[in-house]
């Protein structure tokens, strides 16, 4: 591509509304414009880019198996009310009637098209296994599009789909998929690693996140440096602290008039967060559910709303809700004399000794409370992993990071063969549900990720395999013949060998080319200057500080190794 050509959409300064560097850099070198909130235009670059990404994984799910679909965005309401999940997403699924005033969709993901059509295409279980995907633009009506493509209402997504006659096969479909998302990501200069991840509203037994490390990231992963083990937050097991064994002392009712929160009773009882039990309560579609954790804990409500059955509604319960069921404003919950559909206690509380709890009436709190002599209730693990907490593979201490998911890999069972009806005949003739697994990538968020891990001062880095261009080749003085005549004669024959690659030929000082060329991120520069006259050239990679002079004849062959 001739610049020359080119609608040139570098920016000089970064645009206000971007706070992450890929979202800048992605502005600032012209790959994306905003077209409204968590809604973008690709411009070429952004173009070639994204394209870059969507054949690699193409490569490698072609690779895998699996055979390429592609799916409406426009979906019937009928399809989502037979999975039961036309509600589910509320105001974030975009939902439109047509001119007859039927009702559709706009496809935030594909699980009910794919089991539409498996239930209508696959009948015996000789057409078993089977792997469908595409690469198709998802809408997701986003409460708060952020961070450019990190999260954005209108994305690209692989999602692919696979049938296996038992979960046997689905165990091999899954992790067919595990490692063809582990040669994507190398392929695409992401360094990501696979976490367990809940499986949440999906269903299923088990999920994996392929996960990104970023401060910017909106998940929380624990870590163990020691062994390999890895999990989402929102699944990762915690183990209770045990405390010192001591007396039970009488329990006691405490006026506590002005102390509501944890800082109040601390200062109060002059004693730290660690002898209090928070309740906190939620209501979960129509039940009320209590939770008790360390004062210093934070409740998890993944692991709360897997323990009471993944509600369609959860949130923290109203004002009006605490005072019906434990008799007191917020901030005197506890577990003596509460009426809640589940009391669940963290495992630590039932270690604890004469600790203190809200009195269930207000301006009280109770003190010496101990769990079995004064109340009871359903112990698990209800809280956040946090720093330093046992790694429940090798015992050493983890770390919480934060990331971004870029990948999802679920395994799906039946949960929509049975609801969609999606059956096939089995060997012996019995009719079976089709085991299902769904694996799914952000493409735009690669993109995004790739940039991240992939920047400098001077703009972004691009790994040759994502590159929009691979070679840029620079005449440094614009009114020199002989400069831009050799320069357009190695444009041409690099063109030849199917590389793609740019000539700034624009009438611009060299200074303004060489910025341009950092900034848009091309792997290859090639400088024709004053040198040209004894047959060199200078040859610089973006990705290091040496320049180094080739001799002409010998300059293809070294593009060419550079592309390997
Ligand atoms: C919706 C809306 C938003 C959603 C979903 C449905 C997330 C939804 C989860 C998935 C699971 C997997 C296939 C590829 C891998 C991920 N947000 N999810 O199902 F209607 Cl509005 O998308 N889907």
């Amino acid at each position: 591509m001739k610049m020359s050509n080119m609608l040139m959409l570098t920016l000089r300064e970064t645009p206000a509304e971007a706070e992450i560097e890929s979202h800048k850099l992605m502005l600032r070198s012209g790959m994306i414009r905003k077209m409204a909130s968590g809604v973008y235009n690709y411009m070429p670059l952004g173009l070639k880019v994204l394209k870059n990404i969507e054949n690699i994984v193409r490569e490698e799910m072609n690779n895998a198996g699996a055979q390429e679909f592609l799916a409406s965005a426009l979906l019937p309401s009928e399809l989502w009310k037979e999975s039961g999940r036309w509600e589910v997403f509320g105001p974030e699924m975009f939902k439109l009637n047509d001119r007859n005033e039927r009702e559709f969709c706009l496809g935030p993901t594909h699980e009910e098209v794919f089991t539409d059509l498996a239930r209508n295409e696959i009948k015996s279980y000789k057409q078993l296994p089977v792997n469908l995907y595409q690469i198709q633009t998802k809408y997701r009506d986003e409460r708060r599009p952020r961070f450019g493509m990190i999260r954005s209402r209108e994305f690209v997504m692989k999602d692919a789909y696979s049938f296996d006659k038992d979960y046997e096969g689905l165990d091999v479909s899954y992790n067919k998929m595990y490692e063809a998302y582990t040669k994507i990501f190398k392929r695409c200069n992401v360094e990501c690693k696979a976490v367990a991840a809940d499986s949440g509203a999906m269903g299923g037994s088990g999920s994996a996140e392929f996960m990104v490390k970023s401060e910017i990231g909106e998940d929380e992963v624990a870590f163990c440096k020691e062994c390999d083990y890895a999990a989402n937050i929102e699944k990762a097991p915690c183990t209770p602290e045990k405390e010192q064994e001591e007396e039970l002392k009488d329990l006691s009712k405490v006026e506590t008039p002005h102390a509501k929160t944890i800082d109040d009773l601390v200062k109060f009882f002059n004693t730290d967060s660690k002898g209090f039990v928070k309740t906190i309560i939620y209501k979960a579609d129509d039940k009320v559910v209590a939770v008790m954790v360390r004062g210093d804990r934070e409740v998890n409500e993944t692991k709360v709303k897997n323990a009471v059955g993944a509600p369609v509604e959860f949130e923290l319960a109203d004002e009006k809700t605490v005072k019906t069921v434990t008799g007191a404003a917020v901030g005197f919950a506890g577990p003596i004399g509460i009426k809640v559909d589940y009391l669940f206690v963290d495992n630590e509380v039932t270690f604890m000794y004469n600790f203190i709890v809200g009195a269930n009436e207000t301006g009280y709190h109770f003190s010496n409370v101990n769990y079995g002599r004064d109340f009871e209730g359903t112990v698990g693990d209800f809280r956040n992993a946090v720093e330093g907490e046992k790694c429940p593979k090798c015992g050493k201490e983890l770390t919480i990071a934060r990331g971004i998911e870029v990948g999802h890999i679920f395994k799906l069972g039946t949960k929509y063969s049975e609801s969609m009806g999606a059956y096939f005949v089995d060997e012996n003739g019995e009719n079976k549900p089709l085991i299902m697994g769904c694996y799914g990538i952000g493409i735009n968020r690669t993109m995004a990720a790739v940039i991240e891990q992939h920047h400098d001062e001077n703009g972004i880095v691009w790994p040759m395999s994502v590159a929009p261009y691979k070679v840029i080749v620079i005449p440094a003085v614009f009114k020199n013949e002989e400069q831009m005549k050799t320069a357009e004669k190695i444009y041409n024959e690099i063109r030849a060998l199917g590389i793609e690659v740019l000539l700034d030929d624009r009438n611009e000082r060299a200074g303004v080319k060489f910025k341009d060329a950092d900034l848009i991120g091309i792997p290859v520069r090639i400088t024709v200057g004053k040198k040209i006259g004894d047959g060199i050239v200078e040859f610089k990679l973006r990705k290091n500080d040496n320049v180094e002079e080739v001799a002409l004849d010998s300059l293809i062959e070294k593009v060419k190794q550079e592309l390997k």
